[in-house]
């Protein structure tokens, strides 16, 4: 009878034990309830924009080398309020570390790689998507698309 009687200690040890172990497990499901969640909401009512990076190259006839680096569609738009996500595949050029004028979204677009952003403007007017290795003329560019939100 006796290896039937647990020291105080010992009990409250594997109790300790069994509360973490539980919260482990709640934290786990709850993580997987939110993403479930998510998926399902992100299926309807959020429209989808592609655009692709795209080059323009040349060589003139005294052998100088042209080109020129630009988001296709170079405009798109949206109503005020709308949920978007832009897609943006990586077509030409290594990669386009951009940002959107007036908001804090930035990221970078990787050739073979698509990248997604989340769009949803609550303030109507254009803003700029500009990629910061191709911004003016002099860089190759200007690569900058316009959204135009009303
Ligand atoms: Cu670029």
């Amino acid at each position: 009878m006796k290896f039937l009687v647990f020291k105080k200690e010992t009990f409250v040890f594997f109790l300790a034990i069994g509360i973490m172990l539980t919260a482990i497990l709640a934290w786990f499901m709850m993580k997987a309830g939110d993403a479930a969640v998510f998926n399902q909401t992100a299926d309807e009512g959020i429209r989808e924009i592609h655009m692709v990076t795209a080059e323009f190259k040349t060589t003139t006839k005294n052998g100088t080398q042209l080109e020129a680096y630009r988001w296709d569609p170079g405009t798109i738009s949206l109503e005020k309020g709308e949920k978007v996500h832009l897609f943006i595949s990586g077509i030409n050029g290594e990669k386009h570390p951009f940002y959107i004028e007036g908001t804090d979204i930035k990221g970078t677009v990787q050739k073979g790689k698509e990248t997604v952003v989340p769009l949803q403007f609550d303030k109507e007017g254009t803003y700029r998507l500009i990629c910061e290795a191709h911004s003016t003329r002099d860089h190759n560019g200007p690569m900058i698309a316009y959204i135009v939100v009303d």
